[in-house]
């Protein structure tokens, strides 16, 4: 039995801070997950080296669900983003040892592929609608196939989703939370005028997404549902915070319009009335904060007698190696929707050495052993932690609100 002899936790900043698992087995053969929630990446850091890994010295890797119902059950404090996101980064680098030692690209052992490649969207934003088109524009130019809109809402100094750097997209601009100003009045009616725009200027043969990240009440995200079903969006994401899953019921009611849902889910509970309810139309969750492979299958199996399909989060927040994973998940999960795709800067790439690759709109995982992603440790530890936070927002009158 391949025995675990090693674990450790690797924290590094290459443009934003990730935070790495690499668990060695007695052959030498190791794997990697990624444990990055954004903003409380140290919790998930010691709660792996002071909880977690001494707890792994010396079981057998291949025992990925034993493990897993482990430090689940085992932890007494069920579920949260740290916990689940420790428990994800063990189960994606056992995951990964298990591929390697088999000698197969980490779909294989999923069930192998189900599609030729991963559809991916693309993040179009601008200061104004104008600007969005034009990234929109050069978006469907690179050959994506699905774009989402985010853009400047008149009134307002900044909103969610408009970036200094096109191709990504890091909102922990600060050691401490800055404060946004958040305007739903003006919000509105700045969204249907850019899907109008967009319809006009990039035709009907791309989908268009768009995020409203937590900000709507359910009657609000109804009325901009109904708003934007001229423009057939793919989607509307994150309409409404999600705690309370019923409050999707009201949405469902008023509007066509798909729902998308649960980058901030860390297990199938928070998802599961949504799910069974038929409430939502695409599940967010992500290998890295829901526990892991092993757990996204049992979300991905609930959403698929539901009618709901996957698509999973992928900002520039989750490391290459969450991608990688996801890739190879995505690959194989029958009920695929689409993958979220925020490209990584330069030298994160070069930290994460990876094999999937992009083309005509879409990812590979690649056929490498595992999931195909590595960290390069030497590269990682010349760029220290930096302590980084997420924004919080306030609307005109000061009260806080959802950012
Ligand atoms: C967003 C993210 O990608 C998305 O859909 O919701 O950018 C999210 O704001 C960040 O991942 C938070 O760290
Ligand atoms: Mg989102």
């Amino acid at each position: 039995m391949p025995k675990i002899t090693d674990a450790k936790v690797i924290v590094t900043c290459p443009g934003r801070n990730f935070v790495t698992l690499k668990i060695t087995t007695e052959d030498g053969v190791h794997g990697v997950g990624d444990a990055t929630l954004n903003g409380r990446e140290l919790a998930v850091a010691s709660y792996l080296t002071d909880h977690v890994i001494p707890t792994l010295i010396g079981r057998d890797a291949h025992q990925i669900e034993d493990i897993w119902q482990f430090l689940y059950r085992g932890a007494y404090w069920r579920r949260g983003p740290v916990t689940m996101s420790a428990i994800a980064a063990v189960d994606v680098a056992l995951w990964d040892i298990k591929a390697k030692l088999a000698g197969l690209p980490l779909y294989q052992l999923l069930g192998g592929a189900s599609r030729s490649d991963v559809m991916v969207y693309g993040h179009a934003n601008g200061a104004t609608i104008e600007q969005t088109i034009d990234e929109a524009v050069a978006y469907k130019a690179m050959g994506y196939k699905a774009i989402r809109l985010q853009t400047g809402v008149p009134g307002l100094p900044s909103t969610y989703g408009v970036s200094k750097d096109k191709l990504f997209y890091e909102p922990a601009d600060a050691a401490l939370p800055t404060e946004n100003v958040w305007s739903t009045a003006k919000y509105l009616p700045t969204v249907p005028k850019l899907f109008e725009a967009a319809r006009k200027a990039l035709g009907d043969d791309v989908h268009l997404l768009h995020d409203a990240h937590h900000r709507l009440t359910p009657i609000e995200a109804a009325r901009l549902g109904k708003d934007l079903e001229p423009y057939r969006p793919f989607w509307l994401e994150d309409a409404t915070p999600a705690e309370n899953q019923a409050s999707f019921r009201l949405i469902r009611q008023h509007t066509t319009t798909p729902l998308a849902v649960g980058e901030v889910f860390n297990s199938i509970w928070d998802a599961k009335q949504l799910i069974d309810e038929q409430l939502i139309d695409y599940i967010r969750t992500t290998i890295v904060h829901a526990g892991g492979i092993s757990h996204l299958k049992r979300i991905a199996g609930l959403a698929e007698i539901n009618n709901v399909k996957t698509g999973f989060h992928g900002a520039t927040d989750l490391s290459p190696v969450c991608m990688g994973a996801a890739l190879h998940f995505d690959l194989w999960v029958p009920n695929f929707g689409i993958q979220e795709y925020m490209r990584h800067t330069a030298q994160t790439d070069v930290v994460f050495p990876h094999a999937y690759t992009f083309k005509d709109g879409a990812l590979h995982p690649g056929e490498a052993p595992g999931h195909g992603v590595d960290i390069d440790e030497a590269l990682a530890a010349k760029y220290p932690y930096r302590p980084a936070s997420l924004p919080v927002n306030r609307l005109e009158d000061g009260t806080l609100f959802n950012w």
